[in-house]
C-alpha cells in the first residue's frame, strides 16, 4: 500500500513564488475581472501559442459550451457523442437542445463518422464531438457531413489542449472550438475555459455573451450570461504557459513507459499511440480491460483503490445512462453498443507530470500482480 494515493491526475503546479508577482500586479490594479489586463494578455498569448485566430476565455469549459452553442444560435437536434463527460450533453439540454446520440468508433472512441448521416433528420442543426482523451476525431470526414446537410459544428475539445495533426491545432475546426482548462486537465487555470473561433464577429459576439449580453453599458442584446475568466485565474494561466511545454514532454514519456510496461499483458489493451508522438498531449492513459484478463475491470479497479491507486472509470456510466438522458430513442443500448462495451471495459491509469518513473512501474505491477492472482 501506498503512503499516499496515487491520484488518476493532478494540476500542473508551478513554484508558488513564481505566481506572487503576477499576483501583486493584479492587487496594485484593484482589477480582478471583466476582461483585464491578465485576461487580455492570456487570450493573446494562447493564440499564439497554439496558433488559433480569436480566443474568448470562461469561467469554465461547461459554461463556454453553453455560450457556444448560443452564438452559433443552435436549436433543435444536435448529435453528440455518448462517450464523454456528462456536460457536454448538459450544454445541449441547458440551451433547450435534444442531444441525439451516435456511437463512437472502437480505435479512436470518437464520434463514428459512419453512424452519424442516420442520425440526421429535419430538425438537426449541428454536430458536437469530442476529441476524447486528446485523440482527434476524424475532422475531414465530420466535415464532409456537415457541408452535405448544412450543419455547424461545435468540437467538446476539452481534453485537446495542445493536441495537433498534419494541418497544426486541432483547434482550428469546425464553426468552433471548446477547451476546458479545469485543474485536472493539461493546461489548467484553477477553473476555466476557452472557445476558439475564426472569425472577429462570432468573438465579438461570444464576448457579449458571456458578459449578460452587454454589448456598451446600457445596451442588451441577448440574455447572455456571466462567463467571464478572472484575473487570478488568467494570471495562474500565463505562469503555467511558461511550464507547459515541458509539461507536455513529462506526459509523452510517461506514456511510453506505460506502454513498454503493459504490452505484453494478455487481455489488457492500450488505445494505440499517435502516429507522431510530438503531436499528442497525453491528457489521459486509458486502457481496455478485456474479457480475457484474468479478473473483470470493476475488480481490478477495486484492487488498484485498495493498492493506493486511484484508477478512475472515464466514461462509465455512459452519459446516455443517465436519468435525464435514458429516454431518448437515441439512448437505446442497441443504438450504441461500441460506446457500451467500451464503457464496460475501460479504465484511466494515473498521469500528469509530476508523477515519477517508480510510481509508473508500480501502478504496472499492480495490473501485473492482478494477472498472478
Ligand atoms: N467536456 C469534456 C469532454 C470534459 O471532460 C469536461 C470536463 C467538460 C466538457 C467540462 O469542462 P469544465 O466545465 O469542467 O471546465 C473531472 C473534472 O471536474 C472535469 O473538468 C473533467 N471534464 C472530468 C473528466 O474530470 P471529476 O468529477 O472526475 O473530478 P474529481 O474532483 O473527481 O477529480 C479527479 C481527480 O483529480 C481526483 O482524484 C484528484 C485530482 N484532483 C482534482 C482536483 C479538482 C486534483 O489533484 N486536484 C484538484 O484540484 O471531474
Amino acid at each position: 500500500m501506498n503512503d499516499k494515493p496515487i491520484p488518476v491526475t493532478s494540476p500542473l503546479l508551478p513554484p508558488l513564488t513564481e505566481f506572487i508577482p503576477y499576483l501583486e500586479q493584479i492587487w496594485n490594479s484593484r482589477f480582478l475581472t471583466n476582461g483585464g489586463d491578465m485576461h487580455q494578455e492570456l487570450e493573446q498569448a494562447l493564440c499564439k501559442h497554439l496558433g488559433v485566430k480569436h480566443i474568448a476565455l470562461f469561467a469554465n469549459g461547461t459554461l463556454a459550451l453553453v455560450t457556444a452553442l448560443q452564438a452559433l444560435r443552435i436549436t433543435g437536434e444536435v448529435i453528440t457523442s455518448p462517450y464523454s463527460f456528462v456536460a457536454t450533453a448538459h450544454s445541449l439540454l441547458w440551451n433547450g437542445i435534444k442531444p441525439v446520440f451516435v456511437d463512437i468508433d472502437p480505435t479512436t472512441l470518437n464520434l463514428d463518422p459512419e453512424k452519424i448521416e442516420a442520425a440526421i433528420t429535419p430538425q438537426t442543426t449541428a454536430i458536437m464531438p469530442v476529441h476524447c482523451y486528446g485523440n482527434p476525431c476524424d475532422t475531414a470526414a465530420i466535415e464532409r457531413i456537415a457541408d452535405t446537410y448544412n450543419l455547424k459544428v461545435i468540437y467538446d475539445a476539452a481534453h485537446a489542449f495542445g493536441v495537433q495533426d498534419e494541418g497544426g491545432s486541432v483547434l482550428r475546426h469546425g464553426d468552433l472550438s471548446v477547451l476546458s482548462f479545469h485543474a485536472t486537465k493539461v493546461f489548467n487555470t484553477f477553473e476555466g475555459g476557452a472557445i476558439i473561433c475564426p472569425d472577429e464577429k462570432t468573438y465579438r459576439r461570444i464576448g457579449h455573451l458571456k458578459n449578460f449580453g452587454f454589448v456598451n453599458e446600457t445596451t442588451v442584446v441577448a440574455p447572455g450570461i456571466n462567463g467571464k475568466m478572472n484575473e487570478v485565474s488568467a494570471a495562474f494561466g500565463l505562469l503555467q504557459l511558461r511550464y507547459i511545454d515541458q509539461a507536455l514532454t513529462r506526459r509523452r514519456q510517461i506514456d511510453l513507459l506505460y506502454r513498454q510496461h503493459l504490452s505484453g499483458i494478455p487481455g489488457l489493451h492500450c488505445l494505440p499511440p499517435r502516429d507522431v508522438p510530438a503531436r499528442a498531449n497525453c491528457a489521459y492513459f486509458p486502457v481496455l480491460v478485456e474479457p480475457n484478463f484474468p479478473i473483470g475491470r470493476d475488480d481490478l479497479y477495486q484492487l488498484m483503490r485498495r493498492h493506493g491507486i486511484h484508477v478512475r472509470r472515464y466514461f462509465y456510466p455512459l452519459i446516455s445512462d443517465f436519468p435525464m438522458y435514458r429516454g431518448l430513442p437515441s439512448a437505446a443500448p442497441a443504438n450504441l453498443p461500441v460506446a457500451r462495451s467500451i464503457a464496460d471495459k475501460v479504465l484511466c491509469l494515473p498521469i500528469f507530470p509530476d508523477l515519477d518513473d517508480a510510481a509508473v512501474v508500480n501502478v504496472c505491477a499492480v495490473i501485473e500482480g492482478a494477472c498472478g492472482a
